[in-house]
């Protein structure tokens, strides 16, 4: 089975970890490793050429770039992907793989939130992840644990299916995404989280990435899931419609002598109706996607 896997690790920078990562997947008996690296300037190249690594200069700069142009290349059944900084444990790779060749998903993740070492999280990190994965879950009606996890697996449906060519969007997000919109199947198992070498730093800046990341979510979820996206700037104009029309009441009618705010009324009354309107108008689109998400599951077959 282990000659139909395909791992693939990504590489910037990871000379300290990629030997040993190469070495341990090939000792499991995995022959094709798959190093797409961004041009390193340390000695990751020659680690990983040296430990029997396929290794391949990726075009361009990014680790979305890099992984899009991988896929382009594997052609075996399953496809593992996984961190080089070697915070993920190789042996644990059949609890990957399972799930996937036995047909039950067509992506594994690792949910790292299961066992990690201590310092594995900055608290940042951690708190940024469990908040992203909790607008995820609302956006996507779904329940998952860990949506940016380094350690998966998918099937070569899986591999195909999926549009990687987002620019501007963390790949991790996209993978996840992809894989709900093209209506395949994700499952989570749980994996051990290790803390990263030291001197080895994250290639992530927390604060920056998290933005981004939110922001892939939002914009992903806006062509999913409308009616949330309405409903937030419909509550915003209606919001603001409320309060000033609570000024508004309040001058006329509790304040002596009474104030007329006449055109401030107009406004509030044109808020409020115009945000009430865009609710409608998300309610709408909403019914739409909703059929067309059936009518595209009918033509699937499922
Ligand atoms: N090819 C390539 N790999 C990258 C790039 N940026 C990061 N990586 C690799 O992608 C993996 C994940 O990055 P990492 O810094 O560990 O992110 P973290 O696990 O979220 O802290 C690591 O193996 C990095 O070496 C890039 O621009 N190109
Ligand atoms: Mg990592």
């Amino acid at each position: 089975m282990r000659e139909n896997v395909c791992i693939l690790i990504p590489t910037l920078n990871e000379g300290q970890t990629i030997g040993r990562l190469v070495r341990a997947y090939r000792e499991l008996g995995f022959g094709d490793v798959l190093v797409i690296d961004g041009h390193s300037t340390d000695n990751t190249v020659a680690e990983a050429t040296a430990a029997g690594a396929r290794v391949v200069q990726q075009a361009g700069a990014g680790k979305g770039m890099a992984v899009q142009q991988a896929f382009n290349m594997i052609d075996k059944e399953i496809t593992v992907m996984v961190d080089g900084d070697g915070t993920y444990l190789p042996e644990e790779v059949d609890r990957l793989i399972a799930p996937v060749a036995s047909g039950i998903a067509d992506q594994a993740t690792g949910n790292r939130f299961a066992n990690y070492g201590k310092g594995a999280f900055t608290f940042l990190n951690h708190t940024g992840n469990k908040m992203l994965n909790w607008v995820f879950n609302i956006t996507y009606h779904v329940r998952y644990n860990d949506i940016l996890t380094g350690y998966r697996a998918f099937n070569k449906k899986a591999l195909r299916a999926m549009n990687l060519n987002q620019s501007g969007f963390g790949i991790e997000t996209v993978l996840t995404v992809e894989c709900i919109k093209k209506d395949l199947r994700l499952c989570e198992v749980p994996i051990t989280y290790l803390p990263r070498l030291h001197g080895a730093p994250t290639k992530l800046s927390p604060i920056e990435d998290g933005f981004k990341i939110g922001y892939t979510i939002y914009s992903l979820g806006k062509t999913y899931n409308p009616m949330l996206y309405f409903t937030f700037i419909s509550i915003a104009f209606m919001g603001l419609g409320t309060l000033l029309g609570v000024y508004i009441v309040y001058d006329r009618f509790f304040v002596w002598p009474p104030i007329d705010h006449i055109p401030l009324t107009i406004l509030a009354t044109l808020l409020i109706i115009f945000g009430f309107q865009l609710f409608i108008f998300g309610y709408l689109i909403d019914m739409i996607f909703l059929s067309q998400r059936e009518m595209l599951r009918e033509i699937r077959g499922r």
